[in-house]
């Protein structure tokens, strides 16, 4: 490289920053220069209540001690190893202690960096299971509209959002098809946790069936609850039925948990919440309390299985990434399973989450609110859009909310809101009070 005079200034012009409005954002900075516990600290020296995990990740707050010297202590050790035709002892005891607290027989764990990437692991498992088993036909991958799934081209073809997909459309999978979101705001706003109303949606997949043909379809993948979309909650019955028409027809289901898992919903995973035990779980975020980036997919045994067969010296799975299984993030996943462990966090958050819907329910009736949404530790304001200005009062209420303390992220015109499991009440309190002060003054 050459040598260029050292004249950098802090300019914030050369990172071409993800999801945000470039210009607005230089324009008018919001920059976070430390993390402890609950709270961000800003590069004015405010402490900020951090309401979403970091982006719904840090699920046992901030600079948790335990992780940061299991990091210092692995990178001191072994910084990072090959994990193709190689293999080191930490990434074996991660998938071991993972596979251990897992439901059903979720048995293997295939490691990658994040969820994004878990999506497509998990979307490229299910092609190659059926083709394993010799059922060629089953090439088709069912999403759902108003999804979540990462930003790989897999991720954003069964992904449900518009403008995630809008301007690379031309390059989307072929062979996919998207169920119907659930969100009936007529009938079920205000709901307390799942809405009644809605097990029905599911049956779209019989349609998608019948149109399609059921021997071809390889899986169905769905967030358990939809996150960035706007915190959809499944009604009750729907995941169920949704289950039981994948075992009908011989589909597999995805769950993307990479917001739901570890303690979120108040158990450590939404497969065990709702009770419907998927065939692939991607997650991500959580599993490291995001210090390093980790993602990884967990497979029921009968699918790890049917990859093994053929010549024992045969690559089963033409998959994986040169960080797959990186020491420090198997470091930081080991410190991070040890604190939910020993601080019982998803109990904790299940104790909680009663608080915490009645904080977000006390919201009814607040300027702008025309629903108000939970599960767990999640929580979902969604306003009324300003005539003419979709998702200016979010933005507005967001920055709004920033300046006096409190991070909240939004969707369109929903709020959503994700705090640390370790929350205690006086700060949802506060949540709910910053959030009725500022939605006074957002016209
Ligand atoms: N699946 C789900 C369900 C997610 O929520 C991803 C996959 C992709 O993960 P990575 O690690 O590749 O970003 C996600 C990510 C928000 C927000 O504010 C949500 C996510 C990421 C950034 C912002 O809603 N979820």
């Amino acid at each position: 490289m050459p040598d260029k005079p050292l004249t950098i200034q802090n300019n914030l012009e050369p990172y071409w920053m993800p999801f945000t409005g470039n210009r607005q954002f230089k324009r008018a900075p919001r920059l976070l220069t430390a993390a402890e516990g609950m709270y961000y600290t800003s590069d004015d020296g405010r402490k900020i209540l951090d309401g979403t995990a970091g982006l719904w990740c840090v699920n046992a707050g901030h600079g948790r001690p335990e992780i940061t010297e299991a990091i210092r202590r692995q990178a001191g050790e072994l910084d990072y190893a090959p994990s193709f035709q190689l293999g080191h002892p930490i990434a074996f005891e991660l998938a071991a202690r993972l596979t251990a607290t897992l439901p059903g027989d979720l048995d293997h764990v295939f490691y990658c960096n994040s969820g994004s990437e878990a999506v497509d692991t998990a979307l490229k498992i299910a092609l190659a299971y059926h083709q394993a088993k010799g059922d060629f036909r089953r090439t088709r991958l069912i999403g759902r509209e108003r999804s979540y799934h990462g930003v790989g081209f897999g991720g954003i073809s069964v992904g449900g959002i518009v403008y995630n997909r809008k301007a690379f459309a031309a390059a989307l999978l072929p062979q996919v098809d998207h169920l119907p979101h659930t969100h009936d705001l007529a009938r079920n706003a205000y709901s307390r946790g799942q809405p009644g109303w809605g097990a029905h949606f599911a049956d779209a997949l019989e349609s998608l069936c019948a149109l399609h043909d059921p021997a071809t379809i390889a899986a169905v993948i769905v967030e358990p609850v939809a996150g960035s979309t706007g915190v959809l909650v499944p009604p009750k019955g729907y995941l169920e039925r949704l289950r039981a028409l994948c075992d009908k027809h011989g589909i597999l289901l995805i769950f993307d948990e990479v917001i739901t898992g570890f303690g979120r919903l108040g158990a450590p995973f939404a497969a065990e919440h709702f009770g419907v035990l998927p065939d692939l779980m991607c997650v991500a975020k959580g599993l490291t309390n995001a210090a390093v980036p980790m993602g990884a997919v967990f497979a029921r045994s009968g699918i790890y299985q049917a990859f093994m067969q053929g010549p024992e010296n045969a690559i089963e799975l033409f998959h994986g990434y040169t960080y797959s299984g990186h020491p420090l993030a198997c470091a930081a996943a080991l410190a991070t399973l040890d604190i939910h462990r020993r601080d019982e966090l998803a109990a904790r958050a299940k104790a909680m989450a009663p608080y915490w819907e009645d904080a977000i329910h006390s919201l009814k009736g607040a300027r702008h609110v025309i629903d108000l949404r939970n599960l767990g530790l999640i929580g979902a304001i969604e306003l009324e859009p300003r005539p003419g200005a979709s998702g200016a009062r979010a933005f507005e209420t967001f920055l709004e909310c920033f300046k006096r303390g409190l991070m909240i992220r939004f969707t369109g015109d929903t709020l959503a809101m994700s705090p640390p499991l370790v929350i205690e009440k006086g700060e949802i309190d506060r949540i709910a009070e910053t959030l009725r002060a500022v939605l006074q003054t957002v016209s």
